[in-house]
């Protein structure tokens, strides 16, 4: 981690203050536009194709998953083109169609209220100005992330990868701004919730928890900066909560109120909602079966993708032809990430790129002979902890911590 004057320059301040302007009323703007691209993204059960937009505020090209609430996915080939995701290609989520279209952070305020001595609040330059500044590489994965693939289908968001995304992270220890409030003895859980409401009276906003240690580990962070950018409105404007190894369902952005809990939460975003068969790290059951016990979702497990060639795509045969992608090591970092040719009966060492912390994508590359036809290549992540993806999918209602040792089928010619 690195440290920071803790001290908000004027730069910093001139760059929060413009973003704030671009988020006006572009988002009303987003919803009449009409997408004109399309992009193949062949899932199970279909569509074969989906639309691209660019109307969104701070986006460039996305695959649209839905309007209202914003459902934005990241277009795979994004991830062949660095280990850190551009802030402007990153996938977008939110539960809720009523988001602030503008955002005056010199007025926004966080607030922490709850089992403490004191309230307090905070503006993104309070914040600054306050606490040590702290910046962490680390993946944001939807819960939900490959949900288009599960079989059976199930409901919601039906993305194909591209619903996460990697960055550099800049904002502040959560435990620094709690300690400022002074956590009392007997408290459980960090409830977290953002500015925007539902649009359906007596439905129930977004709040997700975390255990009081969890939220002091000093590495859950409020961050403003991603990738070295003020975030963008649809990705938490002016600051959001960075939760490294966890799904991104609790990474609260445009974080408004913090609330420290004496009781374990089970409003219906920690349960049921959200919860996972509690086998980790399979998150396994089968479709229909009974008695399952379910547990709130938590640490990712590990992922890895071949990101420069696609499936159909013609490749030379016989002789060594790069194949590269990234992985990611979920809740610990990446130890090893292997390829096959021969559907995992032999697997090759592929060599890893430069190693940004444990909750970092981590690029890899190797130098593959194909014989002539159609090849199946498969890569598998191996973590830290020597947790591998699996050689056969989970299944679970939610269509949540989807892994499968994955696979692109290319034609060798
Ligand atoms: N305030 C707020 N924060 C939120 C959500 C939301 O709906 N509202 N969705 C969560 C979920 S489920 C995901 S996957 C991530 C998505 O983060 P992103 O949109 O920056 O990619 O935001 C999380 N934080
Ligand atoms: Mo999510």
């Amino acid at each position: 981690m690195r440290q920071d004057e803790p001290l908000p320059g004027a730069s910093a301040r001139r760059a929060f203050l413009q973003s704030a302007a671009a988020g006006i009323g572009a988002l009303a703007l987003a919803r009449s536009s009409r997408a004109a691209e399309r992009i193949q993204l062949p899932l199970p059960g279909g569509p074969d194709a989906r639309d691209l937009t660019k109307a969104f505020p701070g986006k460039g090209q996305m695959i649209l998953q839905r309007t209202r609430p914003p459902l934005l996915e990241t277009p795979f080939s994004v991830y062949d083109e660095g280990v850190f995701t551009p802030v402007n290609r990153f996938y977008v989520r939110w539960h809720w169609a009523d988001i602030p279209t503008r955002i005056d952070p010199r007025i926004f305020r966080m607030k922490v209220s709850g089992h403490v001595d004191k309230e307090v609040e905070f503006t993104v330059f309070d914040l600054m100005k306050r606490f040590e500044h702290v910046e962490l590489a680390a993946v944001n994965q939807c819960s939900g992330n490959s949900r288009g693939f599960f079989q059976p289908r199930v409901a919601g968001g039906e993305w194909g990868n591209g619903a996460m995304g990697n960055a550099r992270w800049v904002g502040v220890r959560l435990k620094d701004v709690l300690d400022a409030a002074g956590v009392k003895a007997g408290a459980v859980q960090v409830q977290c919730e953002g500015a925007e409401r539902p649009v359906v009276p007596d439905a129930p906003n977004l709040k997700k928890s975390l255990s009081v240690d969890h939220a002091r580990d000093g590495e859950v962070m409020i961050a403003w900066e991603i990738n070295g950018q003020p975030l963008p409105l649809l990705n938490g404007f002016p600051f959001r909560l960075v939760v490294p190894g966890w799904y991104a369902t609790y990474w609260t952005k445009m974080l408004q109120h913090v609330r420290v809990l004496t009781e374990p939460d089970t409003n219906f975003w920690m349960h049921p909602a959200y919860e996972i068969p509690d086998n980790w790290p399979r998150a396994d059951m089968t479709p229909g079966e009974q008695g399952v016990k379910f547990v709130p979702i938590n640490r990712m497990v590990p992922r890895s993708f071949i990101t420069n060639l696609a499936a159909g795509a013609k490749v030379p045969a016989g002789r060594p032809e790069l194949v590269r992608g990234i992985a990611f090591g979920g809740d610990t970092g990446v130890k090893a990430v292997h390829v096959s040719i021969d559907g995992g009966k032999t697997w090759i060492a592929a060599d890893l790129g430069p190693d940004h912390g444990r909750y970092s994508f981590r690029q890899w590359r190797a130098h593959l002979k194909l014989p002539r036809g159609a090849q199946t290549l498969l890569v598998r992540c191996t973590n830290s902890d020597g947790l591998q993806q699996p050689m056969t999918a989970n299944w679970n209602p939610g269509g949540f911590m989807r892994n499968i040792v994955e696979s692109v089928t290319v034609m060798a010619v």
